[in-house]
């Protein structure tokens, strides 16, 4: 008997190092679809660990049907909060999947539906994971979910969200 997850979530995978001419996005990839808890497990004991992933290459992991681009229309009026990994033993497999984990066991939200999906990108000096929802002027679940990140992360430095639409702005910290 499966253990049925209230939203079904796809893993992208992204390659990244776009060819001559390609443009950004091309190279991202469905991997699979996860709608049981079994299913979850199946697909995280079966794909390398962020640590274990070439530089330059991303996982996104996000509810089914929303596309893991801004120009999605569940993206396009949202934002992300975002969380810069030290290179430390560890860590960034630790955060990603415990960040996951809250995805799928809706441990960030209620039933406001803001989250569209976690990003984990494996970067030369310092990872980064992030997490993306829906409506980047809805302050009040937007906090309620970065005190939940900061909160089962154990991140003990300042969270902070910025819009897709100016992602040099912090719009919220937690
Ligand atoms: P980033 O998400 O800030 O992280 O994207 P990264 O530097 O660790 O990869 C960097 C750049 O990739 C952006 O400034 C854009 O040029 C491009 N890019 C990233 N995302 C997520 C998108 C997207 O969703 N749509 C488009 N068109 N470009 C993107």
């Amino acid at each position: 008997k499966a253990h049925a997850l209230l939203h079904s979530w796809t893993l992208w995978y992204d390659s990244g190092a776009p060819a001559n001419n390609a443009s950004w996005g091309d190279n991202i990839k469905k991997v699979f679809t996860v709608s049981s808890v079994e299913d979850f497990w199946r697909l995280y004991n079966n794909v390398s660990l962020p640590s274990q992933l070439q530089t330059g290459t991303t996982y996104n992991f996000f509810k089914q049907g929303i596309e893991p681009k801004w120009e999605d229309p569940n993206n396009d009026q949202g934002g992300r909060w975002t969380i810069i990994v030290p290179k430390t033993k560890g860590l960034i497999d630790r955060l990603w999947l415990w960040l996951v984990l809250a995805c799928v066991g809706e441990q960030l939200e209620d039933d406001q539906n803001q989250i569209c999906g976690a990003v984990v990108n494996v970067r030369k000096n310092q990872d980064k994971i992030s997490l993306w929802t829906k409506d980047a002027e809805n302050e009040e679940a937007g906090l309620k979910i970065g005190k939940n990140i900061k909160k089962l992360l154990e991140l003990s430095e300042a969270v902070c969200y910025q819009g897709h639409s100016n992602t040099r702005v912090n719009k919220y910290t937690v």
